[in-house]
């Protein structure tokens, strides 16, 4: 059948001649009288409201688009100085992006915030309530999301010419209802009241193919070439969303691809009469970049999920290539010196063969030349140990799907392959463990084993991550190419995490520091100004010695008092629990999920609780415990352990016994935001993952800059941050990862339990359905994992030394001023967190990027 169609072309229109006004136009004032003169226009003529109608999202609107003008004059400099000195860049793929909010992290980084205050007090507002206004970004589903936001922080902050590429999903993270202490669902319509921090930017629209199939044909010069015809395409917009470093005007660019339908109508059907539904088949192409995949460790196998990734890889490197062209013509020769790709993970690999696909197939290059450049350009973080996380696509969908990529899959396990066996001659075993494409009835195409394969450089995010990647899970590889191998230990932005989310702590800091000399600039507002220690994180041990002055710990409580009064607030608001600020608050938070054992956490809890009942209650110190965490909607465990967290809470939480000594609270909706307050507020850390399964934890890192204690295990960052603090600063308990791998096929928790009184009674108590009487067996999955000889998570081995350790923290909790003493070398060695460090390891190791100085206008 003959299919006309009319495609309606949207080239972008570009003047000849550079418009003379740019130059004419001065800077925006910094000033809080500029502020407010924007932020009257905004309000008034962009809006067109009058003070009548101050409703708080229009204010906050007003206010983001004023800070947006002055981040733009940056941008636009920064870009100008990219472009000219024509640097290497690194293109930072990620299908997660998980930024929070904007605003107040615009304002530090543009050092606006004192007259910013100053702006909106003159106006009748407060900063805090009018950013409260904004809903977060919530693009991603925990660490590995977030920690891409703190890298592109930390690269603008670094002047590294680095651009992030996601996806800009219509619908974020789902919202967490709690009902009955049951997790509900609901979608994150993050964009209904518009978004301020982005800007459309239609001329660089990419299109993306899928489906359709290939056909070799010889090329004008008797070459053959693949053509990768009869496809459905998708349109890839691009929204740019600004970066900006910290007092040092530059502005990075974070751009996410929304799927739009391309504008073609199919003829032949609107002629059939079916207009409506041709319309309507548009509309399910951009159903690929409506909703984020909630799923932190696997589910694995959804076709949608596949059409995201390879949307993403298309069109960002189509995008790459595009801007390459522009400026060098068909001349590749300097694209590898100029290009550099990080892999987030393996979600992104599509890029590896789409890579490869449009250097040969789009600009003629030799399978040679393009490996050459695809396998100079390419390099990859790994997230996770567990097995059952790693990536695989069955084979039918990836090629009815990508069909001209899985040839290229196939080509380049084909020459693979050949390596395997030059370098293990015979052995046909290790050529089927290592192969690309997993053979079996139905072939899988391994897409760790992809990455690999392509990178220069293969990561693991914390020292003990990265040994245990080359020992179990990529050991082939590794042997292969132990040089590809490295670590990178992860690490958070102090802006956002210790300069925004505690001023006071930060200012505090900035005195003490700034009295001995080093560039300290007095800030009455209540933020850090242009100090040294945000930026030099290892200056935070000029705080060790003040560890032992009396007065500076009385300011040190002080602080984190107030902070924990603070989070107390949001928890009365949020789940109705009252906390009482001189408990010790104990809190885990971070996803929810079965290794991260938050089931551990709660048996201690009932513990607690059993030691009240029972009257043993000498030397108490009290306890607030919080928990929060998103489950995966699929996962029954995870959403499980939520549950019990919630009726052993109202169990506890109602009963007068408890009263002043024991209470715990599950927080709803936990996110970027939510974990601003609670960081400041927190006394004691958990992380309490069964040793070899958490890769690193950034949580972790958050905590321990602003001055909460670690009860951990020696699994991922935690081992590092032990190191740093001290180990007489951290309370450790469990098995190590060596013992977690031994006690496998002899784990025994029925007798662990049998003999240990306490725990008894914990079991004995959640068998009898003390915390649900009336949903009777509604706990028993979770009773039988703690009792499995199979349990991967050995829950049971490591509860004693939990409790013991517990019990340490508690009494070290009752001498106030050792612990204020923890507290504050905690914070001083946290140095070693700062993603500062993690992307200066990145470009010394792998992406050899310059600083460059942003022109200022
Ligand atoms: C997989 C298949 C289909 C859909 C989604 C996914 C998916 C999405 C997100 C799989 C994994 C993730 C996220 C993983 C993650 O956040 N890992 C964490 O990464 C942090 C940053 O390196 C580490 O600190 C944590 O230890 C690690 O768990």
């Amino acid at each position: 059948m003959n299919h006309w169609r009319v495609i309606i072309h949207t080239k972008p229109f570009f003047v000849k001649s550079p418009l003379a006004i740019e130059t004419e136009v001065p800077q925006l004032g910094m000033d809080a009288e500029s502020i407010v003169q924007d932020f009257r226009h905004y309000f008034s003529h962009t809006l067109g409201w009058d003070t009548k109608h101050l409703v708080a999202h229009h204010v906050y609107s007003s206010l983001s688009h004023s800070m947006r003008d002055r981040l733009v004059e940056r941008w636009k400099n920064t870009q100008a100085a990219y472009r000219e000195q024509n640097c290497r860049r690194t293109f930072y793929l990620s299908l997660e992006f998980l930024m929070g909010r904007t605003l107040g992290n615009a304002m530090l980084n543009l050092d606006i915030e004192a007259s910013t205050t100053e702006a909106l007090r003159n106006l009748g507002l407060v900063l805090e309530e009018v950013a409260e206004q904004e809903n977060d970004a919530g693009l991603g589903n925990g660490g590995l999301g977030r920690l891409a936001a703190c890298f592109l922080d930390s690269c603008a902050t670094l002047q590294l010419p680095v651009m992030g590429y996601g996806l800009r999903y219509e619908y974020g993270m789902f919202r967490q209802k709690i009902d009955n202490g049951y997790q509900l669902e609901e979608p994150d319509h993050w964009l209904r009241n518009g978004n301020p921090w982005e800007i459309e930017r239609p001329e660089f629209t990419a299109r993306v193919k899928f489906g359709g199939q290939t056909e070799l044909h010889k090329d004008a010069h008797g070459r053959l070439r693949a053509y990768w015809k009869y496809t459905n395409d998708v349109m890839a917009v691009p929204y740019d969303v600004p970066i900006p470093g910290y007092h040092n005007g530059t502005v990075n660019t974070l751009r996410l691809w929304k799927a739009s339908a391309t504008e073609e109508f199919d003829l032949s059907e609107f002629n059939a009469g079916s207009y409506a539904e041709a319309v309507a088949a548009k509309n399910a192409a951009e159903h690929i970049t409506m909703v984020l995949y909630p799923n932190d460790a696997s589910e694995n196998g959804k076709e949608l999920r596949l059409r995201q990734q390879y949307f993403l890889a298309s069109a960002s490197l189509q995008d790459v290539l595009r801007q390459w062209v522009s400026n060098h013509g068909d001349d590749f020769s300097e694209f590898a010196e100029k290009n550099f790709f990080q892999l987030n993970d393996t979600h992104p690999t599509c890029a590896v063969p789409e890579l490869m696909r449009l250097l040969m197939d789009e600009h003629g290059m030799t399978w040679e030349e393009a490996w050459k450049i695809t396998s100079r350009t390419v390099a990859y973080t790994n997230h996770t140990l567990l097995p059952e996380a790693l990536e695989r696509w069955s084979v039918s969908m990836f090629g009815r799907l990508l069909p001209r990529l899985l040839e290229i899959v196939y080509e380049i396990n084909a020459r693979f392959m050949k390596v395997v066996a030059l370098h293990w001659p015979g052995d046909v075993e290790r050529q089927r463990r290592m192969s690309i494409v997993e053979e079996g009835h139905d072939q899988h195409i391994r897409m760790a084993y992809l990455a690999i394969v392509a990178s220069v450089s293969v990561n693991g995010v914390a020292e003990l991550h990265s040994e245990l990647l080359k020992k179990y899970l990529f050991r082939d590889f590794f042997e292969l190419w132990p040089k590809k191998f490295n670590n990178k230990t992860n690490g958070v932005t102090p802006r956002r995490w210790m300069a925004w989310a505690n001023p006071a702590l930060s200012n505090l800091i900035t005195h003490t520091l700034g009295s001995e000399g080093k560039g300290w600039v007095a800030n009455m507002v209540g933020h850090a100004a242009s100090e040294g220690w945000l930026i030099d994180m290892d200056k935070l041990k000029g705080l060790v010695k003040y560890a032992d002055d009396a007065s500076f710990r009385v300011k040190w409580r002080a602080i984190k008092q107030d902070n924990k009064t603070r989070l107390a607030e949001m928890l009365q608001r949020d789940c109705g629990v009252e906390f009482n600020t001189n408990a010790l608050f104990d809190v885990q938070v971070k996803r929810i999920h079965e290794y991260k054992r938050q089931l551990l956490n709660v048996l201690h809890v009932i513990h607690l609780y059993d030691r009240i009942k029972r009257g043993d209650t000498a030397d108490w110190t009290p306890r607030c415990v919080l928990i929060g965490g998103k489950a995966a909607p699929g996962y029954k465990m995870a959403k499980r352990i939520i549950k019990l967290v919630n009726a052993v809470a109202s169990v506890i939480n109602s009963d007068p016994d408890a009263e002043g000594l024991l209470k715990l609270a599950f927080i709803p909706d936990y996110r970027v935001s939510a974990m601003e307050v609670i960081c400041a507020g927190a006394d004691l850390s958990e992380q309490i993952s069964t040793a070899g399964k958490e890769a690193s934890g950034t949580g972790n890192m958050k905590f321990m800059m602003n001055g909460a204690l670690t009860i951990g295990t020696l699994d991922g960052a935690n081992i590092e941050i032990r190191d740093e603090a001290g180990h007489e600063n951290f309370f450790l308990f469990g098995l190590t990862a060596e013992e977690v791998e031994a006690t496998r096929g002899h784990y025994n928790p029925a007798k662990i339990i049998a003999e240990d009184e306490d725990f008894k009674r914990v079991m004995h108590l959640l068998e009898s359905g003390h915390f649900n009487l009336f949903e009777p067996g509604i706990f028993d999955s979770i009773i039988q994992s703690i009792y499995s000889p199979a349990d991967p998570w050995l829950t049971a081995a490591d509860f004693r030394s939990y409790v013991q350790a517990q019990r340490e923290v508690s009494n070290a909790y009752r001498d106030t001023e050792h612990w204020t003493r923890m507290s504050i070398l905690n914070t001083a060695t946290s140095g070693k967190f700062s993603s500062d460090r993690t992307i200066l390891d990145y470009n010394r190791d792998i992406w050899h990027l310059p600083q460059v100085e942003a022109k200022q206008n």
